[in-house]
């Protein structure tokens, strides 16, 4: 479009009253269309944080406990470290011949009341990592250290051992 001269000093447009309702009512229109929109989000931002179906961290009082009783073992600073990693080792082996077998690890799984056996069998196998049917520090204990610390600061969380145990005990 070329700018003349002319079409710059064109009279400002006047509108009559029926050009302004209506434009009066396209922005009201407009305005309310906003506002639903927003509410429309902010219902749909509610049901999706307090949807019942969403799916939940895996969560166990027993290994809230379990981290409790360990964490403090040596320093109590809220978190694991690999000297209170292989205490917790050390209680399971009950026998204290350096291999925590089956039947250890089902007999301090009921004595401490850590909840359904089956899962002491399920972490038993996800914490054997070599499969040779015992578990010891070398290389079972050292690996699962390495796979509780999932972010990979030498240490490991509460959140960190509740959500790692309870996945590899189910
Ligand atoms: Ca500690
Ligand atoms: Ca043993
Ligand atoms: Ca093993």
């Amino acid at each position: 479009m070329v700018i003349t001269l002319n079409s710059l000093s064109a009279p400002f447009p006047v509108y009559n009253d029926g050009q302004i309702t209506r434009y009066f009512r396209v922005s009201c229109n407009r305005l309310i269309m906003d506002y639903m929109l927003i509410i429309t989000n902010v219902f749909l931002f509610i049901s999706i944080y307090s949807h019942p179906a969403r799916p939940s961290l895996p969560d166990s009082p027993e290994a809230r406990l379990i981290f409790n009783a360990a964490e403090r073992n040596r320093t109590p600073d809220g978190f694991i470290t690999r000297d209170e990693m292989q205490d917790i080792f050390h209680v399971f082996d009950e026998n204290g011949d350096g291999l925590v077998d089956q039947t250890e690890m089902v007999d301090i799984w009921r004595s401490r009341q850590l909840g359904n056996t089956s899962h002491a069998l399920t972490l038993f196998q996800n914490i054997d990592t070599d499969g040779d049917s015992f578990i010891t520090e070398v290389p079972d204990i050292s690996r699962t250290f390495i796979y509780f610390d999932r972010n990979e600061d030498g240490k490991i969380s509460e959140e960190e051992f509740v959500i790692v145990w309870t996945s590899l005990s189910l």
